[in-house]
C-alpha cells in the first residue's frame, strides 16, 4: 500500500469526509505502526537516559517529518482540501517538563535515535503534567493541563514492577511512546504509572489531596513543594521512577545475557540533573538482592552511573533531610549511610560529605562520587563547576569532569517549525545539511543580494504568522513591520525579565514624552511561574500590567506593545521563534548554565541580545562581536560581588535617574491604577533593597545595547547578513553534535 491507501484505510473512508480529528488519529495510528517496525536492539550497551521531564511537544509532525512522510502526507491532504497545520492543531500537547532541562531531555532522545544509538529515556507518565498557565486580573492563575486522551501516542504495556515505600507497597506500570530517529531507527521513551491515580483528587485549581499516595503520586510535575507534604511527594516520585526504571534495566540486561557482574557493559545510566539520583542506593540494592555483593555492587553502580548538571544555582541543588528519605524510603537509607561512611573515612572532608551534619543528604555530591562522570552544560558552566562550585570534588577527581554544550534538534526546530528557512537552505546548499548540521556554515558563502533579500522577506513572512495567531488567540494586535524583540523562558529572577521590564517603562516614558523610536517596537514574554515562587509571580503582574497600560495608551500603542504569550510551551514556541528579529539572553553572567532557547533562536536568524554566560559566550565566539549584542558584567566580577558581599542595588537607583525612574515607576499612580498594590510594592522593595540577581547593576549597559540593536537594524541589508552569520553558524548547536559527544566521551556505544 503507498501511503494514501494507508490512510485512507486508517481513516475507513474517504479523506474529504473526515474531520480534522479523524485524520489526526488516523495519522497517528499509522504512524505508531510504523515507528514501531522501525526498532531495532543493536550491539550489547544501552544508554538508558533517566530524567524528571520529557519536554517532546506535539508529536505528529515530528514524527512525519523523521519518517520522511511529512512531504507526501501534507500533499495527499492538500489533495483533499485539508490544512495539515489544522490537523496539528487538534493534538494535545504532552507537558511532561518545566523547562530546558525536561526540552533538553527531548532533543537528546531525537538524536539518540537520528545518529541510530541505542538509547532509550526514562521518566514518568503524569497526567495533568505542569500546570495550565492562565491569566486574569494581570495574575497569573494555575490549572490542571490533562493532556491524555482516548487515542494518544502513549503504547500501554503489560510490564509491572513493585515499588516499596515506608509501609507499603505499588505496583507501576510501563508505557511507552515511539521515538523516531531522523530516517533511522526507533528507540523507545519508558514512562512509569500507576494504576490508581485518580484525576478525581484535584480540586480548585491544581490543589489536590497530598496524603493519597496511591492516587495522586503520578497526578502532577512537580508539584509545589513549598510544604512539607509537597516536598516529600516529590521523593515519592523520584523514587517511583528510578526503582521502576532500575528494575527495567536490570530485567533487560539479564534478557540479554549480562550476569549482572557485567552490568557496564550492557547498561549505562544518564543522570539529569540531581532528580534521579537516588537510583544509585537503588541499584546497589536490587544488585544486592540479586545476588551480588555489597562491595560488587558499589563498583558495578560507579562504572554505570554518569551524573549531568545543570544548575549552579544553591537552592535548585537538591538536599533532602534524611528523616525525610527515613519515612519515605527507609530501605534506601542504611546504603546511603555507607555511602557516606566510606566518603567521610577516605577523605576527611566535611565539603564533600554525601549526609552532612545537620542529616542532610546532598544528591549531587553522591552522583559525583559513586558516577564515573560529571558534565556541564556548555564550556562557561564547566568551567564555574570545576573552579569553584563543585572545586573541592574537582581537586580530588579531576578525570570525571567533562563539558557537553547542549544543543537542539534541528528536525523540530527548523525544519519543522521553519519551512520556508528550511526550503531556501536546501535551495542554496542542499540537503545534506539535514543529517550534518555542520554543513550550515556553507550558508556563509551566499551573502548575496537576493539571498539576504530572501532572508528578511521569509522573517517578514513568519511575523505576519505570528501577528495572525496572536490576533486569534489573544486577540492583540502587533505590527509586522516593528521589531519583534522575544524573551520566551520560564520565570527566574536570575534570567531577569524584570530587567527587560524596566526597560519597556523607560521606552514607555520616553514615547510619552514625545522620543519616538526610529521604527515600532513589539516586546513579547512568555513565562510560566512555579506556584510558590511568589517574586516570579510578581514579575508576571508587572509585565501584565504594562502590557495593559502601554496597549491602551492612543500616544504610545503605535509605537509600542507589549505582548504577554499564555501559557507559554513547546507549541508556542516553534511559532514565536522564527518570527523573532531580537532575542533576548539577559540572565546574571554565570547563572545560567546553558540556555537552549538561545540556540533556537539564532539558528531561525534572530540576533542574541545577552550577557557573556551560558553557551552566549559560545554563540558570541562563533558569530564574532558585529553579529550579536553582548553587554553586563562578567561572570568573573558577578561572582567577586558574590563572594565580597558588596553590590547594593540602591546605589545604581540613586545615581542612574532612568533606573531610578522606572524603578519608581512600578508603584506609580498609573500601575497602582490597573494592578495590586501587594505584587507591586513587594516587587519594588525587592528591586530597592535585595536585587540578588544584579539587574540594576547591568541595567545601563543593557539599554545601551538594546539601543544600539534597533538602530543598527534599520540597515536592513547589514541586518541581514548577521542573520545568515547567525544561521550559518548555528551547527554546532545542533544535539547530534552534543550526542555525539556524550557517546564518544561517556557511553561508548558500539554501533
Ligand atoms: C529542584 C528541587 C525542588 C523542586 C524543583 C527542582 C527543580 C526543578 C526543575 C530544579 C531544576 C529544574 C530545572 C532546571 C533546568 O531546566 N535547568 C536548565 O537546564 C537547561 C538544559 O541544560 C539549561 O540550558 C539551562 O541553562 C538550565 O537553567
Amino acid at each position: 500500500m503507498n501511503l494514501s491507501e494507508k490512510l485512507v484505510s486508517a481513516c475507513g473512508k474517504p479523506i474529504e469526509n473526515c474531520t480534522n480529528r479523524e485524520l489526526y488519529e488516523a495519522l497517528l495510528t499509522m504512524v505508531q505502526q510504523e515507528a514501531c517496525a522501525r526498532t531495532a536492539e543493536t550491539g550489547k550497551k544501552k544508554v538508558y537516559y533517566i530524567s524528571a521531564e520529557f519536554l517532546i511537544g506535539k508529536l505528529l509532525s515530528n514524527n512525519l517529518i523523521n519518517l520522511g512522510w511529512y512531504d507526501e502526507i501534507r500533499e495527499i491532504l492538500a489533495a483533499a482540501g485539508k490544512d495539515i497545520g489544522q490537523i496539528e492543531e487538534v493534538e494535545p500537547e504532552p507537558s511532561l517538563g518545566n523547562g530546558g532541562l525536561g526540552r533538553l531531555a527531548a532533543c537528546f532522545l531525537d538524536s539518540m535515535a537520528s545518529l541510530g544509538l541505542n538509547g532509550d529515556g526514562i521518566g514518568l507518565n503524569y497526567h495533568l503534567g505542569l500546570f495550565r498557565q492562565e491569566f486574569e486580573e494581570e495574575l497569573q492563575k494555575a490549572v490542571p493541563n490533562p493532556w491524555i486522551e482516548e487515542k494518544t501516542w502513549l503504547l500501554k504495556r503489560e510490564t509491572t514492577y513493585p515499588v516499596s515505600f515506608g509501609g507499603f507497597t505499588v505496583q507501576s506500570r510501563l508505557y511507552d511512546i515511539a521515538v523516531t530517529g531522523y530516517k533511522n531507527r526507533t528507540n523507545m521513551l519508558h514512562l512509569f504509572d500507576l494504576d490508581t491515580v485518580d484525576e478525581g483528587l484535584v480540586k480548585d485549581g491544581i490543589d489536590f489531596d497530598k496524603e493519597n499516595i496511591a492516587k495522586n503520586l503520578t497526578l502532577f510535575l512537580y508539584p509545589d513543594d513549598s510544604d512539607e507534604e509537597g516536598r516529600k511527594l516529590r521523593i515519592y516520585q523520584q523514587y517511583f521512577m528510578v526503582s521502576s526504571g532500575a528494575q527495567y534495566i536490570l530485567d533487560e540486561c539479564e534478557r540479554k545475557g549480562s550476569t549482572l557482574h557485567d552490568l557496564p557493559d550492557y547498561a549505562v545510566i544518564q543522570i539529569n540533573d540531581t532528580h534521579p539520583s537516588m537510583v544509585i542506593p537503588e541499584l546497589i540494592r536490587l544488585l544486592t538482592g540479586r545476588g551480588i555483593a555489597f562491595d560488587e555492587a558499589v563498583e558495578i553502580v560507579k562504572k554505570t552511573c554518569a551524573y549531568t548538571n545543570h544548575t549552579i544555582l544553591a537552592e535548585a541543588l537538591e538536599k533532602w533531610p534524611i528523616s525525610y528519605l527515613k519515612e519515605v524510603v527507609p530501605q534506601l537509607v542504611p546504603i546511603i549511610e555507607i555511602l557516606d561512611d566510606r566518603i567521610r573515612r577516605k577523605y576527611q572532608d566535611e565539603a564533600v560529605a554525601i549526609i552532612d551534619k545537620n542529616d542532610v543528604v546532598h544528591m549531587a555530591h553522591m552522583d559525583i562520587h559513586y558516577g564515573f562522570s560529571v558534565n556541564g552544560v556548555a564550556y562557561l558552566h564547566t568551567e564555574i563547576l570545576k573552579n569553584s562550585e563543585l572545586n573541592a570534588f574537582y581537586q580530588l577527581y579531576p578525570e570525571k569532569f567533562n563539558n557537553k554544550t547542549n544543543g537542539i534538534t534541528f528536525r523540530r526546530w527548523l525544519l519543522h517549525c521553519n519551512h520556508p528557512l528550511a526550503d531556501l537552505i536546501t535551495d542554496r546548499i542542499g540537503n545534506q545539511y539535514k543529517k550534518d548540521a555542520a554543513l550550515l556554515e556553507l550558508m556563509t558563502a551566499c551573502s548575496d543580494e537576493e539571498t539576504l533579500k530572501q532572508l528578511l522577506e521569509i522573517k517578514h513572512q513568519n511575523k505576519l504568522a505570528l501577528k495572525a495567531y496572536l490576533k486569534e488567540t489573544q486577540n492583540v494586535d502587533i505590527d509586522e513591520n516593528s521589531i519583534y524583540d522575544i524573551q520566551i523562558k520560564r520565570l527566574h529572577e536570575y534570567k531577569r525579565q524584570q530587567m527587560n521590564a524596566l526597560y519597556v517603562i523607560h521606552k514607555y516614558l520616553e514615547i510619552k514624552r514625545g522620543k519616538k523610536p526610529a521604527r515600532p517596537i513589539t516586546v513579547i514574554f512568555g513565562a510560566k511561574a512555579a506556584p510558590a515562587y511568589v517574586i516570579a509571580k510578581d514579575i508576571i503582574h508587572l509585565i501584565l500590567c504594562l502590557q495593559k497600560l502601554v496597549n491602551e495608551d492612543p500616544k504610545v500603542s503605535p509605537w509600542l506593545k507589549v505582548v504577554m504569550i499564555e501559557n507559554y510551551n513547546v507549541t508556542k514556541a516553534e511559532k514565536l521563534i522564527p518570527a523573532c528579529d531580537i532575542s533576548e539572553q539577559i540572565s546574571l553572567a554565570s547563572k545560567e548554565a546553558s540556555g537552549t532557547g538561545n540556540m533556537k533562536f539564532m539558528l531561525n536568524g534572530a540576533v542574541t541580545l545577552g550577557t557573556m554566560d551560558g553557551a552566549n559566550v559560545e554563540i558570541a565566539e562563533l558569530v564574532g562581536k558585529d553579529n550579536i549584542y553582548i553587554f553586563g558584567e562578567s561572570s568573573e566580577t558577578v561572582i567577586d560581588h558574590y563572594a565580597k558581599a558588596d553590590y547594593v542595588s540602591r546605589e545604581y537607583y540613586e545615581k542612574d535617574a532612568d533606573i531610578k525612574e522606572a524603578v519608581d515607576f512600578i508603584i506609580g499612580k498609573e500601575m497602582m491604577k490597573i494592578g495590586h498594590k501587594e505584587n507591586l510594592e513587594r516587587l519594588y522593595k525587592e528591586l530597592l533593597n535585595k536585587d540578588w540577581f544584579m539587574t540594576l547593576l547591568d541595567y545601563r549597559s543593557y539599554a545601551e545595547a538594546r539601543e544600539k540593536a534597533y538602530a543598527d537594524y534599520e540597515d536592513r541589508m547589514s541586518w541581514a547578513k548577521k542573520m545568515l552569520v547567525n544561521i550559518s553558524k548555528a551547527g554546532f548547536f545542533s544535539s547530534d553534535r552534543t550526542i555525539a559527544e556524550y557517546n564518544r566521551d561517556i557511553w561508548k556505544l558500539g554501533k
